[in-house]
């Protein structure tokens, strides 16, 4: 197992509910290392281009809304597999799906309002941290 790098959204619902210390601490009771992070405001055009994959589906829309709707954090978590093991901690994307003390399945809302984003593999991981951040800002 390598050291990773991985890109995590805590999303509007979570923000506006003031989760965002308690779903640190399940990244960082994980072993995942918070190694850049920044509170932030995309607009519908920023939320849509990061999701420029899921363009076609039939959610697009109301999910690039939800995106903009309040502040995000956005943070690269660093650790051993991190990309598989944030995932893990994460949860099933619909939160009725999730396994047990991760964070969809104590604080997501819905499918849509599902409170994190984890990048999915090394490709996605690299262009969504590069999306948010420079080199400057990843310190380690
Ligand atoms: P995940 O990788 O678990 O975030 O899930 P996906 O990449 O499949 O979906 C990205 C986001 O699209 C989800 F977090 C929420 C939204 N979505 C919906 O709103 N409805 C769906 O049926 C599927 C995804």
């Amino acid at each position: 197992m390598a050291t990773e790098r991985t890109l995590s959204i805590i999303k509007p619902d979570a923000t506006a509910r003031n989760l965002t210390g308690q779903i640190n601490a399940k990244f960082e009771e994980a072993g995942l290392r918070i190694v850049a992070q920044k509170r932030i405001r995309l607009t519908k055009d920023q939320a849509g281009e990061f999701y420029a994959v899921h363009s076609e589906r039939p959610f697009y829309d109301e999910l690039c809304e939800f995106m903009a709707s309040a502040p995000v954090v956005v943070q690269v978590l660093e650790g051993e597999n991190a990309i598989a093991k944030n995932r893990e901690v994460m949860g099933a994307t619909n939160p009725a799906d999730a396994a047990p003390g991760t964070i969809r399945a104590e604080f997501a809302q819905s499918v849509g309002e599902n409170s994190v984003h984890g990048s999915d593999a090394p490709e996605t991981a690299a262009q969504e941290i590069a999306y948010f951040f420079s080199g400057l800002e990843l310190v380690g």
